[in-house]
C-alpha cells in the first residue's frame, strides 16, 4: 500500500515500540521523534524553566532555536529581563539564539534551518509554517517542546490525512494567502481537528516555497495538527538560494497513497477574498463585502511577510501615496528580507509611499502597537482577527492577502486589488543575502557548564498543581459559546504580555475579553469548573491559558470539543478536559450552578463515563474523557511536570 508524506515522515519517527513497518491506527496515540524544536520568546520563558527542572546538561535534539520576536517593546524591564534570561538557557543548553531584530521565529526557520523530511516541534501553533518546506512541522505547548529538547517523545493522536488536490494557476492579483482563505471558507475553524491537510497536484508546482508556507501557516486556523507540500525541485531551487542546498531530499506521496478525504481546488478559478470580522473561516470574495471605509492596513506576520510579498507591495505603492485617512505599517518577516529591501531600494518605495515600516517582529498581529483607533477598520495581512487581539476591543480586523492590502492602502477602501491594472511584476532574488550574524552559537560543552543563568525580577516560580482529587465540588464558575479561542481565555497584547513569566500577575486577565469579573469571582470561590461550546481553545498554543486558569483553581473544563494543543496543555497542567456525551447537554448547566464530579480517579483508571451532577438543578449528565494512559498518569499525578518528579 502506498504512504502519504505524512505517513512517510511519521514511519521515520516513531518512538513508542511501534514496529517501523507499521503505520499506527488512526486516532492511535502516536510517539514522535523530534529532530529539531523551535520556541518563542512569549512561550520560551516557561518552556525554558521547565526544561531546567528536568535536570538534562544540553538538549538532545539536532537543532534547536530560541528567537525573541514577539515581546520586542520594551515599555519596561520586563521583555528585556525575559530576553536576557532565555539567551543565557541558550548558550548554555546548546540552543540558537535569534536575537531580536532577526526576525518572527516561522520566517527565519524556513529561511535558515528548516529540512524536508525532518519533524519540528515549536511553542507557538504557526509553527506549521516549515510545512511549506515538507517537514512535519506542529505546535505544541512550551511543555512539550521542553520534553522533546530533553530527548522524549512528542505524541499526537495519529491524523486523519485529507488530501487538499491543487490544479491551475494563480491568476494575477490572486495569491497563497487566497488559497488558504478558501480552505477555510470549506472546511472552518474547526475543520482540521485531528487531521493533517497534505497539498498535492499540478497546482503545488506553480507555488513557490514561500507561497507554500503561507498555506501551511495557515493550516493553524483549520485546528490541523500540521500541513505540508511536497519536497520537490522548487524546494531545492529555495534551499539552494539559501545556500544549503544539501539540505534538500525529494519527498513525495505515493501514488497510490490512500487519504482520509480529498478536496479540490483550482487555483485558477480563486479571487481576491477576506476573512472578515471575527473569525478566520468568515471567508467573503472581496467584490461581495463592497468598498468599505477603511482607517488602517497591516502588512507582515508570520503568513505574509517573505520577500516576494513585500516585493510586491513595494511595486505596488512605488510612487503613490497611502490614503490620507489610512494608517499603513510594514513589518519585514526577517532581517534577511529587510535587508534584501533596503538593498534593492524597494523600502525606499515603501517609505516613500508612506508606509510606517517596523522592526521585523510579530508586532501588531499580538497586538505588540498598532491597535487601530476605536470602532476602526483594519485590513491585515495577518492569520488571526479574532475578536480585541489587536488591541482595540471593537476593531473590525479583515485577513486578507498583501496585494489586496496595497491596493486598499492607497484607494482609502477596501479594493478587489484586479482593479489596480496591470500586475507589477518583480525578479525573485536567485541567492538570498545570507549573514547569520543575529544568531548566536550556544557555547560547547566545557563552557557551557561554567554558564550562568540570568534571571530577572520578572520571572516568578511556575505555579505547582497538586494530584487530581477524587471528588471535584466547584461552581460552574464561567459558561462560555462555541469557537473560545486561547486569546478570550488568556488575552495577549502589549500591556499584558510582559506578564507572560509571571503567572499570578498575568492571572488577573485570565477571561476579562469575555467577564472582566472572572478573575475575582474564581478567587473568591476558590476556582471552579468551566463551561464551554465547540472549539474550545482554539488558536494559539499559549500554556497561560492553562496556567492561569490553573492559578485561580481551575479543576476541570467541560465542554462539546477542544482544540488540539490547549487540551493538551490542559492535560500537561492537570485540568481535567471532559466532553459532553451528548452536545445538546450543555444547556443543562448555567453560569453559577453547583456541580460535583465523584469517583472521578477510578473512573479515569477504568476510562469510565463520568456523571456531573448538577445538585442545583438535581440533573446527571454523562461526559466522556477519551484519555490514552499516558494522558490518565498525567492528569492523576496533576501534570507532567508532577509525574516526571514522580518518577525519578
Ligand atoms: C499567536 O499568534 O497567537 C501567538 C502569540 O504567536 C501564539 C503564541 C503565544 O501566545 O505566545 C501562538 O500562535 O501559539
Ligand atoms: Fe507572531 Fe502573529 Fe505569527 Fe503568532 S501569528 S507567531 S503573533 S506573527
Amino acid at each position: 500500500m502506498g504512504l502519504t508524506i505524512t505517513e512517510k515522515i511519521i514511519k521515520e519517527h516513531l518512538t513508542d515500540g511501534t514496529a517501523a513497518e507499521e503505520i499506527p491506527a488512526k486516532g492511535r496515540e502516536t510517539g514522535l521523534k523530534i529532530d529539531q524544536t523551535l520556541t518563542q520568546d512569549a512561550t520560551g520563558t516557561m518552556a525554558y524553566l521547565q526544561f531546567e527542572a528536568m535536570d538534562v546538561s544540553r538538549v538532545k535534539t539536532e537543532r534547536s532555536v530560541a528567537y525573541i520576536d514577539h515581546n520586542t517593546l520594551q515599555s519596561g524591564f520586563e521583555n528585556a529581563d525575559d530576553h536576557r534570561y532565555i539567551q543565557s538557557v541558550a548558550n548554555k543548553y546548546g540552543i540558537y539564539f535569534s536575537r531580536p531584530g532577526n526576525g518572527i521565529c516561522h520566517q527565519v526557520h524556513l529561511e535558515r534551518f528548516g529540512k524536508p523530511g525532518k519533524t519540528l516541534i515549536g511553542s507557538d501553533s504557526h509553527t506549521p509554517t516549515g510545512g511549506g518546506l515538507g517537514m512535519l512541522a506542529i505546535g505544541a505547548g512550551g511543555l512539550d517542546v521542553a520534553v522533546a529538547m530533553a530527548g522524549g517523545a512528542y505524541y499526537i493522536n495519529m491524523p486523519q490525512i485529507v488530501n487538499i488536490k491543487l490544479k491551475g494557476k494563480l491568476k494575477s492579483f490572486v495569491s497563497a494567502k487566497d488559497v488558504i482563505l478558501e480552505v477555510l471558507r470549506l472546511l472552518s475553524v474547526k475543520g482540521g481537528v485531528g487531521k493533517v491537510m497534505e497539498y498535492t497536484g499540478e497546482g503545488v508546482k506553480t507555488l513557490s516555497v514561500p507561497e507554500r508556507a503561507t498555506i501551511t501557516n495557515m493550516g493553524a486556523e483549520l485546528g490541523a495538527t500540521s500541513s505540508l507540500f511536497p519536497s520537490d525541485e522548487i524546494t531545492r531551487e529555495f534551499l539552494k538560494a539559501q545556500g544549503r542546498e544539501e539540505d534538500y531530499i525529494p519527498l513525495d506521496a505515493d501514488l497510490d497513497a490512500i487519504y482520509d478525504s480529498v478536496v479540490e481546488i483550482d487555483l485558477s478559478e480563486l479571487e481576491p477574498m477576506a476573512a472578515c470580522p471575527h473569525s478566520p473561516d468568515n471567508v467573503k470574495k472581496i467584490k461581495d463585502i463592497g468598498k468599505i471605509k477603511i482607517d488602517q492596513v497591516c502588512i507582515g506576520s508570520c503568513t505574509n511577510s517573505s520577500l516576494a510579498d513585500l516585493l510586491t507591495v513595494a511595486a505596488i505603492l512605488k510612487g503613490k501615496t497611502v490614503h490620507p485617512n489610512v494608517d499603513l505599517s510594514i513589518a519585514p518577516g526577517s532581517k534577511q528580507v529587510y535587508q534584501m529591501l533596503a538593498e534593492n531600494g524597494a523600502l525606499a518605495d515603501l517609505i516613500g509611499a508612506g508606509a510606517r515600516i517596523l522592526e521585523s517582529a510579530c508586532g501588531p498581529c499580538i497586538g505588540m502597537g498598532q491597535s487601530p483607533k476605536s470602532g476602526g477598520v483594519s485590513l491585515r495581512t495577518f492569520n488571526r482577527n479574532f475578536e480585541g487581539r489587536s488591541g482595540t476591543k471593537d476593531a473590525q480586523v479583515y485577513l486578507l492577502s498583501p496585494e489586496t492590502a496595497a491596493v486598499s492602502a492607497i484607494n482609502g477602501v477596501l479594493t478587489d486589488p484586479r482593479e489596480y491594472g496591470k500586475f507589477p511584476e518583480t525578479a525573485q532574488p536567485e541567492k538570498f543575502l545570507i549573514n547569520d550574524n543575529m544568531v548566536i552559537k550556544p557555547l560547547d560543552e566545557k563552557e557551557a557548564a561554567k554558564a550562568e543563568i540570568q534571571r530577572g525580577p520578572n520571572i516568578k516560580p511556575f505555579p505547582k498543581n497538586s494530584p487530581l482529587e477524587d471528588s471535584i465540588k466547584a461552581e460552574a464558575i464561567l459558561k462560555v459559546g462555541d469557537n473560545i479561542t486561547t486569546d478570550h481565555i488568556m488575552p495577549a497584547g502589549a500591556k499584558i504580555l510582559p506578564l507572560r513569566s509571571n503567572i499570578p500577575a498575568i492571572s488577573e486577565y485570565c477571561f476579562t475579553v469575555c467577564d472582566e469579573t472572572f478573575p475575582k469571582r474564581a478567587k473568591e470561590a476558590g476556582g471552579g469548573i468551566i463551561i464551554g461550546g465547540a472549539n474550545y481553545g482554539q488558536g494559539s498554543s499559549r500554556e497561560h491559558a492553562a496556567l492561569a486558569p490553573l492559578y485561580l483553581g481551575i479543576k476541570a473544563v467541560v465542554c462539546k470539543s477542544f482544540a488540539r494543543i490547549h487540551k493538551q496543555n490542559l492535560i500537561n497542567n492537570g485540568i481535567i478536559p471532559l466532553i459532553f456525551k451528548n452536545p445538546e447537554d450543555y444547556e443543562k448547566v448555567a453560569q453559577g450552578d453547583r456541580l460535583i464530579l465523584e469517583g472521578v480517579k477510578e473512573k479515569l483508571q477504568k476510562g469510565e463515563e463520568f456523571v456531573l451532577k448538577n445538585l442545583t438543578t438535581g440533573t446527571e449528565t454523562a461526559l466522556s474523557g477519551g484519555f490514552s494512559e499516558r494522558e490518565k498518569d498525567m492528569i492523576l499525578a496533576g501534570g507532567l511536570l508532577n509525574l516526571t518528579r514522580k518518577g525519578n
